[in-house]
Parts: C-alpha cells; sequence; structure tokens
C-alpha cells in the first residue's frame, strides 16, 4: 500500500529489510549496540563485521561506553547492505517503562526521521519497532508508528519512507493503521 502524504510517499510493504535498497535503513537494535536476534542479527550479518567495529566506536566514543537509551537513534554507515546509512534505535520493552512506551516507540520514529532529514537522505526504511522480542503489540505499535511518521511527513519534505513488515499479518495491521489515519486526516 502506498500514501501521498503532502507529497511524500508513505509506503508499506511485507519482506525482509536487508534486502530493499534505500538509502537509510533503521535497525531495532538494544543499548548496546553489540547486535543481537530479529531484524537486529539480520542487518548485522548483512552488513558485516565492519557495521560492528563502528558500533563498539560510536559506544566507546559517542556514548562513553554507555547504553544507548530507549528511544534515541544513533547513525552509522551501511557497508555490505543496500543502503547508505544505518540508523540503530532502541525501542521500549513492552510492560517496563511505567505508561511512557507510546511516547519512546514515537521518539525512535520521530529521531530517525529527523536524523535523515538532517542528513538530506530521502529515503529511509523502517521495521516494525518493538514488537519481537520486546513484546509491543504490533496493533498499538503500528498506530504509534504510522501516527508519527504521518505527522512528520505532513510538515517536512522528505521523500519517501517505507514500512518493511516481516509477516503478513503484520502488513495486514498497519494497512489498517494507515488507513484509520488517512481517514481521520481527510
Ligand atoms: N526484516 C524485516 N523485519 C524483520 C526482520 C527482517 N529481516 N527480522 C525480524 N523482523 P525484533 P524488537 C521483524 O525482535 O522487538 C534484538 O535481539 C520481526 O518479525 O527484531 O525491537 C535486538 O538486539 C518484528 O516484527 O526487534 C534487541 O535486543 C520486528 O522485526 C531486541 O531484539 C521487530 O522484532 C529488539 O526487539
Amino acid at each position: 500500500m502506498k500514501a501521498k502524504i503532502n507529497g511524500n510517499t508513505l509506503e508499506l510493504i511485507t519482506g525482509d529489510i536487508t534486502q530493499f535498497s534505500t538509502d537509510v535503513m533503521v535497525n531495532a537494535a538494544n543499548g548496546t549496540l553489540m547486535g543481537g536476534g530479529g531484524v537486529d542479527g539480520a542487518i548485522h550479518r548483512a552488513a558485516g563485521e565492519e557495521l560492528l567495529e563502528e558500533c563498539k566506536a560510536v559506544r566507546n566514543n559517542q556514548l562513553h561506553g554507555d547504553l544507548l537509551p530507549t528511544g534515541e537513534a544513533i547513525m552509522t554507515r551501511g557497508y555490505n547492505l543496500p543502503a547508505k546509512y544505518v540508523i540503530h534505535t532502541v525501542g521500549p520493552v513492552w510492560g517496563e517503562h511505567s505508561g511512557e512506551e507510546a511516547a519512546l516507540l514515537a521518539k525512535c520514529y520521530s529521531h530517525s526521521l529527523l536524523l535523515s532529514f538532517e542528513k538530506n537522505m530521502k529515503r529511509i526504511s523502517f521495521p516494525s519497532i518493538s514488537t519481537g522480542v520486546y513484546g509491543y503489540p504490533v496493533e498499538k505499535a503500528s498506530i504509534v508508528a504510522i501516527q508519527t511518521i504521518g505527522e512528520f511527513l505532513k510538515s517536512n519534505e522528505f521523500g519517501k519512507v517505507t514500512m518493511v513488515l516481516f509477516s503478513r499479518e503484520d502488513y495486514e495491521t498497519y494497512v489498517a493503521a494507515l488507513e484509520e489515519y488517512l481517514s481521520e486526516w481527510n
């Protein structure tokens, strides 16, 4: 499904995010930035060892050894991925942020969009942040994701945002959220 928002495109597709060519690929990472399972594992495998090396450097230099906080985002190069850059963001673990989960999830999307915008990147692809290992219910997460992306696109000349959903069920859930968002808007 594709929607036009203020001259920008918001696209929903199914597939493996590591296979789709883009300017910026967003990774649903954890605070260590050292890789993991799910989409994080797939992105690190496809990018190659150099991605982990740069992530280690970011941990040591930019973050002075600390974890990347939930809702924040940092950028690295894309190495062997079909993307110029990767943005690593840390989604909230469902039920562990005293009701702040939606606000933190929204920050993952808005910070990633802003970082890309500042770098003049026109195409960004997102996975469904937090809805795997981190347990965020996909129906709730899809509403946060679509609203945050939609509001950003309404007020910026960006380009194209693609959400790459890993299952048909997730895709249908995001389609419903986007249809609802568009019907409220129009
Ligand atoms: N392409 C697109 N989506 C994918 C892919 C892929 N190749 N692989 C999985 N997904 P998750 P989280 C979907 O668990 O919930 C990691 O270990 C998946 O089906 O990857 O934010 C990190 O290191 C789900 O819909 O991320 C963290 O420790 C979505 O991506 C933790 O998991 C997110 O699932 C982060 O958990």
